[in-house]
C-alpha cells in the first residue's frame, strides 16, 4: 500500500494512494459507508499502531463524482469513518501539490459530505472553505460526575460537535489527562441523554475552549476525536462548527480574522461567510510532508489489525 504521511499543524494524515480497498463507484457518501461497514480492519489497521500511528488521520483518495474536482476523499481515524476533516483536507492538498498534481490556486475536493475548496497559496499553507456549518442547538446542560453542570453548543461543521465555552478545566498541555476524561465523560453524557446530531447522528467530538487570550477571539481549544485521540491542530471542522455559533450569537462579524490555537499552541487562521442557515468557513493552515512509504502488511502478523486494548 502507497502512502504518503504528511502534519498539519502537528496533526497526522495519511493519504493511501494505492491499495486499498475497492469501494465502487457511487457517491461519495455511498462509498464511505462500504468502507465503514465492509473494510472495517483495513481502515483500522492503516492508521492505528505499530502500522500507524496515535491521532493520525486516513485517506481514501478516491475518483469524485463532480468532474470540477481534482479529488475524492474519504476520512476514517482509527474509530470510525468520519464525514469530513479540516487539518486531512489542508494535509491532501499538500500531499497532491507535493505529487505534482495540483499547482497554486484553487481547486474543489469531493468528501462524503459534500464538495469543499481548497487554495494552496504556497506548497504548505492551504485555505479550506469547508461545507455549510450550523448550531443545532444552544446551552444544553450536562450533569457530569465529579464535575458539576457543564454547558454547550450542539453544532455542525463536516462532523457533529459539542462545543463547551468555558472548560471546566485548564486548557493547556500539561493538562491533557484531565481534559481527555473530561471530555469522555462529556460524551458518555451527551448519549445517555440521547442528544444527537440531526438523524440521531452520534456526537463523537467533544471541543473545550479555554477563554479568549485576545480581544480579538483568540483562543486555544482541546478537542477530543472519535478515537479518544486529541487533535494536535485546532481541528478545521471543529473550528467551523465554532464559527456557526460564533456567527449564530453575534459575537463575530462575517470576513473577520480570528487565531484558533490547539491545545500544543498550533494556530489556524478562521473566518466566515454568512450563509442559507448557517456559515462558510474558511480556514487556513500549513501541512507538510513528513513521509512516503510502502506499507507492508504480512498475513502472519498477529498486530496486523492494530493494537486494540
Ligand atoms: O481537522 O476536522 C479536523 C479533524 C477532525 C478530526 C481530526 N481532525
Amino acid at each position: 500500500m502507497h502512502v504518503i504521511d504528511s502534519h498539519t499543524e502537528g496533526e497526522p494524515t495519511r493519504v493511501i494512494l494505492s491499495g486499498g480497498p475497492k469501494l465502487g463507484s457511487g457517491s461519495l457518501a455511498e462509498r464511505a459507508k462500504i468502507l465503514a461497514t465492509e473494510h472495517e480492519a483495513f481502515y483500522r489497521s492503516v492508521v492505528s499502531e505499530p502500522y500507524g500511528q496515535e491521532a493520525m488521520v486516513g485517506v481514501m483518495l478516491v475518483e469524485p463524482v463532480d468532474p470540477e474536482c481534482v479529488a475524492g476523499v474519504i476520512y476514517f481515524d482509527a474509530a470510525e469513518v468520519i464525514g469530513m476533516c479540516g487539518h486531512g483536507t489542508i494535509g491532501v492538498a499538500a500531499t497532491l501539490a507535493y505529487l505534482g498534481k495540483i499547482d497554486i490556486g484553487t481547486h474543489k475536493i469531493e468528501t462524503p459530505v459534500g464538495v469543499v475548496e481548497v487554495t494552496l497559496s504556497d506548497a504548505n499553507t492551504v485555505t479550506v472553505k469547508n461545507v455549510e456549518s450550523y448550531r443545532l442547538q444552544k446551552d444544553v446542560h450536562l450533569d457530569i460526575d465529579g464535575i458539576g453542570t457543564v454547558s454547550g453548543d450542539v453544532a455542525y461543521g463536516g462532523n457533529w460537535f459539542f462545543i463547551v465555552d468555558k472548560s471546566p478545566v485548564d486548557v493547556k498541555p500539561n493538562n491533557l489527562r484531565n481534559l481527555t476524561e473530561v471530555s469522555i465523560k462529556i460524551r458518555h453524557a451527551l448519549k445517555e441523554n440521547t442528544i444527537s446530531g440531526t438523524d440521531n447522528d452520534a456526537i463523537e467530538h467533544i471541543v473545550l475552549y479555554g477563554p479568549a487570550l485576545t480581544e480579538h477571539g483568540h483562543s486555544r481549544n482541546f478537542v477530543l476525536c472519535p478515537d479518544n485521540a486529541y487533535d494536535r491542530s485546532p481541528c478545521g471542522t471543529g473550528s467551523s462548527a465554532r464559527l456557526a455559533c460564533l456567527a449564530a450569537d453575534g459575537r463575530l462579524a462575517p470576513n473577520t480574522d480570528i487565531i484558533q490555537e490547539s491545545t500544543i499552541g498550533s494556530r489556524y487562521r478562521l473566518s466566515y461567510q454568512a450563509a442559507k442557515i448557517g456559515v462558510i468557513p474558511s480556514i487556513t493552515g500549513q501541512a507538510f510532508v513528513t513521509k512516503e512509504a510502502n506499507l507492508i502488511v504480512n498475513a502472519t502478523d498477529p498486530l496486523k489489525t492494530g493494537i486494540r486494548l
